[in-house]
Order: C-alpha cells, then sequence, then structure tokens
C-alpha cells in the first residue's frame, strides 16, 4: 500500500508534529490543558489533517507506532511547559486492541518524567464497542497510574449513557456538533444541560468542544460548563506557542 509505505517514512524521517489546542477552565478563566493534535508535515502536500491519514493509519496498523510517538512526543513537550497543566491525547481504538498499551502509556510517563495526573486520554465509543473485560482492565489499570481518562465526541454514538456507567470516566468531551447548534435550536442547551448535570452527580466533569463564538460560550457557562475548547479560544497552535501563550505573550 502506497500511503502505508509513506507513513512509514512520514515517521522515520519525523515528518509528523503535533499541534496544541487549550483548554479554558471556566470557573477559574484560566487555560487548564492542552489537546495535542497530530499533523503531518507532508514534504510534496504541505500539511495533512489527521482527517485524511488517521483511518488509513488504522486499517494497516501504523496507528500504533504513530500513536505511540503521539504519547510521547506530547509527554515530552508538556514536561517543558512553564506550568504543570494537563495533555489531552487521543487514543485510537485500534490502539487499544493492540494489546500493549498500558504499558506504552507507562514508558512514555517514564521517559519524559511526566507527573501521571497531567496526563488525560481521550477515547471515542469505538474503544467501548467490545465492553469486555479486557477494555475494563485496560481502563482501570491507567486509571490506576493516576491517568485521567476521557469519553470523546460524546452525545454523537450509540449506547453512550451505558458507557457512562460501565467505565470510570472523568471528562465528558461534548460534541461540537450540540455546540454549534446552541444558538440556532433550544433543543441543543437542553441537551448540553442535561449532559454538564449528568456529569456533575456522576463526579465527572464535562468540555465543550468546538465553540466559536462568545453567544454559545455564554450558554456553555450558563450550562455549567467545566471547560470549553475552540477557536474562540485559540486554534491549535505549534508547540513553541504554548509556552508564550501561558506567559499571557
Ligand atoms: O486536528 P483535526 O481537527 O484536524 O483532527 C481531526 C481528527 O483527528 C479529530 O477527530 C481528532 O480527534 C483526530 N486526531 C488528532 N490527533 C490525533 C492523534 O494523535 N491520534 C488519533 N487517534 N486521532 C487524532
Ligand atoms: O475529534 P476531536 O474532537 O478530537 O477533534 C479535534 C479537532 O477539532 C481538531 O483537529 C481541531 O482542528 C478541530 N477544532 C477545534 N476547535 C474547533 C472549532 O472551534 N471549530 C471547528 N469547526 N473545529 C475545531
Ligand atoms: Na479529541
Ligand atoms: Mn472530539
Amino acid at each position: 500500500r502506497g500511503v502505508e509505505l509513506d507513513l512509514r517514512t512520514a515517521l522515520a524521517e519525523q515528518q509528523f508534529a503535533l499541534a496544541f489546542q487549550p483548554f479554558l477552565g471556566l470557573a477559574a478563566n484560566r487555560i487548564a490543558g492542552f489537546e495535542a493534535l497530530v499533523r503531518w508535515h507532508h514534504p510534496a502536500r504541505g500539511v495533512v489533517s489527521p482527517a485524511a491519514f488517521v483511518p488509513v493509519a488504522e486499517e494497516t496498523g501504523m496507528i500504533v507506532p504513530l500513536g505511540e510517538w503521539v504519547l510521547r512526543q506530547a509527554c515530552r513537550e508538556a514536561a517543558r511547559w512553564p506550568q504543570a497543566l494537563r495533555v489531552s491525547v487521543n487514543l485510537s481504538p485500534v490502539q487499544f486492541r493492540s494489546g500493549d498499551i498500558d504499558a506504552t502509556v507507562i514508558a512514555a510517563l517514564r521517559e519524559a518524567n511526566l507527573d501521571p495526573h497531567r496526563l488525560e486520554l481521550e477515547i471515542t465509543e469505538g474503544v467501548l464497542l467490545q465492553e469486555d473485560a479486557s477494555t475494563l482492565a485496560i481502563l482501570h489499570r491507567l486509571k490506576g497510574l493516576g491517568v485521567r481518562i476521557a469519553m470523546d465526541d460524546f452525545g454523537t454514538g450509540y449506547s453512550s449513557l451505558g458507557y457512562l456507567r460501565a467505565f470510570p470516566f472523568d471528562k465528558i468531551k461534548i460534541d461540537r456538533a450540540f455546540v454549534a447548534d446552541l444558538s440556532v435550536r433550544p433543543d441543543a442547551l437542553a441537551i448540553v444541560r442535561a449532559v454538564t448535570t449528568l456529569a456533575d452527580s456522576m463526579g465527572m466533569t464535562t468540555t465543550a468542544e468546538g465553540v466559536e463564538t462568545e453567544e454559545q460560550l455564554a450558554h456553555l457557562r450558563g450550562a455549567g460548563c467545566t471547560e470549553v475548547q475552540g477557536y474562540l479560544i485559540s486554534r491549535p497552535v505549534a508547540a513553541e506557542a504554548v509556552a508564550p501563550m501561558l506567559r499571557g505573550a
């Protein structure tokens, strides 16, 4: 496969880089952490979005070494930030099924000397589709290390409520589809309110994704969201731009 070979070369030749997008904590009105988002700086095609290559990486299994690189790099970068904030890393369901994800996480934390409490793993429903003992055991082992687990893109798939009960999430990320609808559909606000109430009562926090307008932000504050993320706060930025952002530059 051409693309698989491309991804392999890209990894070997260090064509991947991480962008970081902040989460704003609404109580303190301060940046609470950053999500790491992988980018492919392709020599011919320019910057390629993960939407274009993560699916191929998943099909070919390349997501396992790529995901390991993302984890290690995210931990290394976070260890250098001027404040001990949280770093969130997206995990593919394929990484979970590959077996060794907890060993990979432990190694990345150790290598970077990063406090496990500063690492958050974002998982999608795909991870949970096989709601089996081994998935649960891995999640519990990760949580046992002190790592936080976030449910990504909440509200877009199936059976999400059952998953909330079955798995020990620390945080729910409310999918940007609901945020986008906030100004135009009253039921979107009702859904966001219901999710924040549910999360509260289960001891989880909430992050609303894709916040682009002050109006959406006001709705989310009113609904009791813990954190927001989106272009209104900041686009994803290069690793070198994180420290200046934290110093208020
Ligand atoms: O950053 P962008 O909006 O282009 O991301 C598109 C999609 O790629 C999002 O769904 C995001 O979660 C996913 N993504 C970004 N970085 C990673 C990563 O390191 N690993 C995985 N598995 N997905 C990622
Ligand atoms: O699936 P996931 O939530 O991880 O996707 C993250 C992606 O969403 C990032 O790649 C980022 O580029 C994109 N994103 C971040 N903030 C916004 C926003 O405010 N609006 C839109 N449309 N996309 C965003
Ligand atoms: Na994510
Ligand atoms: Mn998401």
